[in-house]
Order: structure tokens, then sequence, then C-alpha cells
């Protein structure tokens, strides 16, 4: 783990900042990665926390230049079920989303939930992971998957490009890693905490964290299942997913399968 966070709102500039305010009790803390989404970050804390009044939201925001941490910073000042920290010195989705789990373990939450911070995942779509990680009457899966590729899933905005990418790392993931999904890269997704902490800790910094982390919960018989969504590419703001983010993830997928096949592989 890296360094605590200081407990101070006003930052100094080469240290971590967290909210100031207590952590209620709570059994489900949504994970949101932020990267430059000063226009979208009020709506989405807006919409999550309306999304069920159980929940409560962590903003990873990794000292974004547009301000959008200092603006989740305010949004907490006034509201318990916020929190938010500002990553200095690092970069890095996966990392910033495996930085929000250990932190909702370390609160005593049972569940994190993850989805991007640019409202292209639909906060309402939340409760029906939940449902789906735990069915009443049903089987407790370790994952919950919001997936755009089973019936009644989509995925709405997308240039031709963007499909073809997906479509690779979506095979990659079912027939080489051997993962039984769907749609193993997407970032909506429900994880029961007991098993993502038993999990190995040197997870990718960037986008391959997701796939990676499901490869890893199917080697330990985990149970992953999918839910259908339907992802709206964002309206506001500029994807972080350029070519040098895409070349990482491609050449952290390729260690994966290469240890994935390996008989002496970790
Ligand atoms: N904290 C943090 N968040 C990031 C980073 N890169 C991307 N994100 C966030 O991860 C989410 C998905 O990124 P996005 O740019 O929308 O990627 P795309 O949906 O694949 O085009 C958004 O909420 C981003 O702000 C990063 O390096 N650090
Ligand atoms: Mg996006």
């Amino acid at each position: 783990m890296n360094a605590p966070p200081t407990r101070s709102v006003s930052p100094p500039t080469t240290t971590d900042t967290a909210s100031a305010g207590g952590w209620p009790p709570g059994r489900v803390l949504v994970v949101a990665a932020t990267y430059n989404e000063a226009e979208n970050i009020s709506e989405l804390v807006s919409r999550v926390l309306a999304a069920d009044p159980d929940l409560q939201l962590l903003v990873v925001d990794d000292d974004s230049p547009d301000g959008t941490g200092t603006a989740a910073l305010r949004l907490a000042a006034a509201e318990p079920r916020l929190h938010v920290l500002i990553r200095r010195g690092r970069r890095g989705l996966g990392s910033a989303v495996v930085e929000g789990f250990r932190t909702a373990a370390d609160h005593g939450f049972a569940v994190a939930v993850n989805l991007d911070g640019d409202l292209s995942h639909d906060p309402d779509d939340i409760p029906r992971l939940l449902v789906a990680l735990d069915p009443p009457g049903g089987r407790p899966a370790d994952v919950a998957l919001g997936s755009r590729h089973v019936p009644g899933g989509a995925i709405v905005g997308w240039p031709w490009g963007r499909h073809v990418s997906h479509w690779l790392v979506g095979w990659f993931t079912r027939f080489i890693l051997g993962v039984p999904v769907r749609d193993g890269s997407t970032g909506f997704r429900a994880v029961r905490l007991e098993r993502f902490m038993r999990l190995p800790e040197d997870h990718p910094a960037g986008y391959a964290f997701f796939e990676e982390m499901l490869w890893q919960v199917h080697r330990q018989g985990g149970r992953i299942v999918e839910v259908p969504i339907t992802f709206i590419d964002r309206q506001c703001g500029r994807s972080k997913a350029g070519p040098a983010v895409m070349v990482a993830a491609m050449r952290d997928l390729l260690g994966i399968g290469w240890r994935a096949w390996l008989p002496w592989g970790s």
C-alpha cells in the first residue's frame, strides 16, 4: 500500500489529500476513479447518492489539472456519504480502483462497486448489480459485471475503432485467459471485497486491471455473473484511453496471457 493519506482539506502539493469527514458504517462503497472529469463530477455524485440511500461514494482522483478533485472535496464537505482521495505522484485507472477497493475494505465495507466517472455507466443500475451479487434465495457471486454483451446489454456512441479493440480484448480474455465472461473489460462491477482482498496484490496499474482481476478471481474458483447494462459513451470531457494507454494495456494483457499459459506461470 502507498503512504496513508493526510486528512487535511487544504492540500499541500506533494502528499495525498483525503476529505475530512468520517465514514458512516456501511455495506457498499461505490468507487469512481476520475481524471479530468470536472464537467461530470457533480452529476455523478448526485446520481450515485440518489440511486440508493445506503450507498456511499469514494472518488479517487489523480490530482486532475482541471480541478475535479477539488470540486469533489467541496461537495464532500456538505455530504457525509461522499469521500474523496486525491492521489499525488501516482496515475493509472487500475491502481486508482485498487486503492479505492482497499480503502473500502479498510473501512469495513463488504462490497465495492466500481463505475466510470464520466456517466457512461448509469448509477441507477447499481441496485441490479447488488442483487446479482446476493440474489435472494440464490447462489451468491464474487463479482457481478455490468455487461454490454449479454442479451439486453448495449454500447451506444462508440466509433467503430473502439468496437474493434474492445472485441479483440474480449476475445483475448475469454479464449486466451479462459475467463468465461462476455464483457471482461467492463469497468462497471460489484465486487465482494472478501474475495478481492484474497487476490495477489500486484495488479496492473492501467486499464488491464479489469481483465486481470477477473482472471485472478476465476483462477481462485470465484463466481462471476453478468447483468445487462447499456453503456453510453461520455457526453462531456475526453477519453483517457489514448494510444499510450491502449498500448500499455495490451502489453499488460500479453504478460498475463504469458503467465496463464506457461506451466510455471504464477
Ligand atoms: N484516477 C484516475 N482515473 C482515471 C485515469 N484514467 C482514466 N480514469 C478514469 O477512468 C474512467 C474511464 O476512463 P475513460 O477516459 O472514460 O476511458 P474510456 O471509457 O475507456 O474511454 C473515467 O472516470 C476516467 O476519468 C487515471 O489515470 N487515474
Ligand atoms: Mg469513458
